[in-house]
């Protein structure tokens, strides 16, 4: 058995999407996500030009020393582009292989740990009221985590939060939006947001929210100090975690949950973190790190340590990648939560898919082979590539700062 054929599938059903799919001689075919949002086509051509030749003729069950080809073999090791190229290779093979072996890739990592994957849905509200009625809409629907941003007064635009209750796709179609940030009225504001909402919904209800990277050390531990009476399921991205030792400032200031790691590509990102128990959960994710042999190794080690798995779920992660997070986090003996912001119906015929929302989880109940993922290459055709950004942040005084 070879790999004969190797294609990416390029498509925008009102968010860009790049697929790899990969076809054996024996007709069998796997599907990887390969979606790095901002910079699709760099990632395509990195496949295209420089990878796919290279696997022609190969084994498709040589999972591991593909792997270990495309990750030594690159000599230029590591990056958002490299390990989201390598991610969708490795993904399309396990795809292939639970296949070939006629069964669920859960079931080739070791089976089921748990039934469902408790998942948490994004409330965000222009103002606290607007969020928090969010949050009960969720709660209503099932949820029992929820994460909740809002706007700040005194910002037009904050991350997160879309221009009307609930829907939010931080991409944009044309150039860079720019927005402006204030730390000192997100540090104000924040805690309040948390006090009307816990007064709303009670103790029971699993909140979190995402920094995205925007304090300092010392403003994230004041942050998850003043979050503590609200006793939050986790504070998302405190800090820019380059420097991974800043997050011992954080761990010295506040008990609050720290999560991190969906802009991590491999697990030299997180290799401290996880050994110093600076964080508690680990949000790398199957489509920017290396996919589901790499992840199996951050998430052993996460294990030795305590540390959970909360891997990233937005939009701009494809169903395909949803499927093989359902598929790991069915197995994983130390998943913690799932994100999940769900996408758009039009989406969801471009890649149906097996697994489901269940009143708060996400279940796979057939016993589909591979991933349970399919691409509809037809209708995925219909929506061709429009390039989009993520937007920027400057502070007022115009500086660059952290989106
Ligand atoms: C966010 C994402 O879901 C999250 O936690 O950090 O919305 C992130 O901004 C996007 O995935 C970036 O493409
Ligand atoms: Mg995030």
């Amino acid at each position: 058995m070879k790999i004969e054929r190797l294609q990416t599938i390029v498509t925008c059903p009102g968010r860009n999407f790049v697929t790899v799919k990969i076809t054996t001689s024996d007709g069998v075919h796997g599907l990887g996500d390969a979606t790095l949002n901002g910079r699709e086509l760099a990632v395509r051509a990195y496949l295209e030009e420089h990878v796919f030749p290279c696997l022609v003729g190969r084994d498709p069950r040589d999972i591991e020393d593909i792997w270990q080809y495309l990750y030594r073999g690159a000599y230029w090791r590591r990056g958002p582009v490299t390990m989201t190229a390598i991610a969708a290779i490795d993904m399309a093979l396990w795809d292939i292989l639970g296949k070939l072996a006629g069964m669920p890739v859960y079931r080739l990592l070791g089976g089921r740990s748990r039934a469902g994957l408790m998942v948490y849905g994004h409330a965000n509200g222009r103002d606290h009221e607007e969020a928090v009625d969010e949050v009960r809409r969720h709660v209503e629907a099932g949820y029992q985590a929820v994460r909740v941003q809002s706007g700040v007064p005194g910002l037009d635009k904050v991350y997160g939060v879309g221009p009307a209750a609930g829907f939010y796709e931080p991409a944009q179609k044309g150039l860079p939006p720019e927005e402006r940030w204030d730390t000192a009225l997100y540090l104000r504001h924040t805690p309040e947001l948390f006090r009307k909402v816990r007064e709303a919904v009670g103790p029971d209800v699993h909140l979190l929210h995402d920094a995205h990277h925007r304090l300092t050390p010392i403003e994230a531990g004041r942050l998850g100090k003043d979050l503590e009476p609200y006793r939050l399921f986790w504070l998302e991205d405190p800090t820019p975690a380059e420097n991974q030792e800043s997050f011992r400032l954080i761990r010295q200031h506040t008990t609050t949950p720290l999560a991190v790691g969906e802009v991590f590509n491999s697990v030299w990102d997180c290799k401290d973190l996880i050994r110093e128990q600076l964080i508690d959960y680990i949000r790398s994710t199957l489509v920017h790190a290396g996919g589901i042999t790499h992840l199996r190794r951050i998430a052993d080690y996460a294990a030795l340590y305590q540390v959970r798995t909360g891997f990233h779920g937005a939009t701009d992660l494809s169903p395909v990648c949803m499927a093989a997070a359902v598929n790991f986090g069915l197995w994983a003996p130390n998943f913690g939560i799932q994100e999940l912001m769900p996408h758009s119906a039009l989406t969801d015929a471009v890649f149906p898919h097996a697994y489901r929302f269940d009143k708060g989880f996400l279940v796979m109940d057939d016993e589909v082979p591979g991933l349970g993922v399919e691409i509809d290459e037809a209708l995925a055709a219909q929506h061709p590539y429009e390039r989009a950004y993520l937007p920027v942040a400057r502070l007022r005084d115009g500086a660059m700062w952290n989106w």
